[in-house]
């Protein structure tokens, strides 16, 4: 028996026969990323129903020196979670993990398992009168386990941070199979070294998160939403200033849409803007706990035309009409990838010079390619923008990438704000990360999963800037 065989056999003595996948067309859905852009071959896709099972997957992987791809929602926009091509790697699914174990309402957290659904944690944490704030257009599929890896942000970051600063607890499984419970419900412990902040944003790297405790926060009573029209983004930098000025502490959103994407959006998804005549437009969403929004947001509306920031606004009179408005900005992905020929890019620099990067990164692209078109929109709020490129496959791919992301390093940005590096940045992460920061995130990995058990080929290449050749 090939040492592969016996790895199966011992798979399906832990998990079932049932949950060990193997044929092609049952891991079909687990081999290939959400953009369909990369496709892997694992040798199965192992789905445990449990920590302990985790573990004794882990241990028996770890046996063979078989590696390990962790998978969750597989809608990560980085291919991080998608399998090598060589049949080498096991997937380990978390969908049957899904419990919500415990919610506190009082002390204000959620014990849940990994392969929980975001939108499903909320929905439960909603019905006990608390929000689980991590809002993001794929929360119907993307899980627990998925948005700690990542790091993931979405469009509520500016009010209650990325999903970092949700995390209050970890258990995860290290390469040994050993089980590491840090599920502690606390706000404050600065017992030694807080390791959890290694894993969240490790995209699979360091270990199996198998279940984590995460913040809650009160539902804000009223939310006021509203769409506007502006000419250009220093435009939209002066109405951030205003917006904070206003509502403060309120503002939960502040995303910028091109006029482009919204045109996408009309061609793909049918949904149609209240109001036109920008280049560009904001969605901007105020939210408290206390009343008296409303006042607040009419008098930052009526400054913004005063001041002649704003060209056209509509503010949201109904539930119904604010879900129109943000359909309009979650249905840009969808509509993207409809469109086709979408170079992804997710980067963030320091607002203030967001302007002058958009211009530079413009030019540079333009001189490339002079056919690309640009679907610009995101979390401007966040100094974050999703700046993808519509380029039809053109060949000039990989020197649009590398000038945009230049554009990045000369403002000192990131080359990914939220959505990690996976392998979709891989070569982009070594050819723009300083050497010294290659290397701290080589001892990182050495130090916890020393074999490369956990995902090789993903976060950062096996060859870093300064080895010999
Ligand atoms: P997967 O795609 O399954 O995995 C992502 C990474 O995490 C992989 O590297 C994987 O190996 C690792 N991983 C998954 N589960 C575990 C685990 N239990 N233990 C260890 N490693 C694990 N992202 C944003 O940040 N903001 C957005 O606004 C946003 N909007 C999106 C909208 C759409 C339409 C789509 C398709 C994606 C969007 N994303 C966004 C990207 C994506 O949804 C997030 O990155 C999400 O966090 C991924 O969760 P997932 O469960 O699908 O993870
Ligand atoms: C969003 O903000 C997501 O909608 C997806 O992060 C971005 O499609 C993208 O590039
Ligand atoms: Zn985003």
């Amino acid at each position: 028996m090939t040492a592969h065989a016996l790895l199966l056999d011992e798979l399906r003595d832990i998990c079932g026969d049932a949950q060990v996948l193997t044929a092609d067309l049952d891991v079909e859905a687990y081999s290939t990323d959400w953009k369909n852009s990369v496709r892997g071959q694992p040798l199965c896709v192992v789905r445990p129903a449990n920590t302990a099972e985790v573990s004794a997957v882990v241990k028996a992987c770890n046996r063979h020196r078989v590696p390990i791809v962790p998978q969750g929602g597989n809608t990560g926009l980085a291919a991080g979670a998608t399998p090598g091509p060589d049949g080498e790697e096991v997937v380990l699914s978390l969908l049957r993990m899904k419990a919500i174990r415990d919610l506190d309402p009082v002390g204000m957290t959620v014990e849940v398992e990994a392969g929980a659904i975001v939108q499903t944690v909320k929905e439960e944490a909603e019905r006990r009168g608390r929000l689980l704030p991590v809002s993001l257009a794929a929360e119907g599929s993307a899980m627990v386990g998925g948005i700690v890896s990542t790091n993931a942000g979405g469009i509520n970051v500016l009010r209650y941070g990325m999903t970092r600063a949700l995390v209050l607890g970890l258990e995860v499984v290290l390469a040994d199979g050993t089980v590491v419970d840090g599920l502690r419900h606390l706000r404050k412990d600065n017992a030694g070294y807080d390791w959890k902040q290694l894993f969240i944003g490790a995209e699979g790297t360091l270990g199996i998160i198998t279940a984590a405790v995460l913040r809650l926060a009160p539902i804000p009573r009223e939310s006021v939403t509203a769409l506007l029209s502006i000419a250009d983004v220093e435009t939209a930098l002066k109405l951030f200033a205003l917006a904070q000025d206003h509502v403060g502490e309120a503002l939960s959103a502040f995303e910028l849409i091109s006029a482009t994407s919204l045109g996408l959006v009309e061609k793909h998804a049918g949904l149609k803007s209240p109001i036109a005549s920008g280049d560009w437009y904001l969605l901007v969403e105020a939210s408290s706990s206390l009343s008296g929004l409303q006042p607040a947001m009419e008098k930052l509306l009526e400054a913004a035309f005063e001041q002649g920031l704003a060209l056209d606004g509509v503010v949201a009179s109904s539930r119904q009409q604010t879900q129109a408005l943000w359909a309009l900005r979650e249905h840009v992905t969808e509509a993207e990838a409809r469109e086709g020929g979408g170079l992804k890019h997710d980067i963030s620099v320091p607002l203030r010079t967001m302007a002058d990067f958009l211009v530079e990164a413009g030019k540079a692209v333009t001189a490339i390619c002079p056919s690309a078109a640009f679907n610009v929109f995101g979390h401007l709020g966040d100094g974050n923008l999703h700046y993808n490129v519509l380029m039809n496959g053109a060949k000039e791919q990989a020197a649009v990438n590398r000038a945009v992301h230049d554009a990045v390093v000369r403002h000192r940005g990131s080359i990914s704000a939220e959505h990690g590096i996976g392998q979709y940045r891989l070569g982009e992460w070594l050819r723009t990360k300083p050497e010294s920061e290659q290397l701290l995130a080589r001892a990182v990995k050495q130090a916890i999963d020393p074999g490369g058990m956990f995902n090789p080929g993903k976060l950062f290449p096996a060859t870093l800037k300064g080895d010999a050749a």
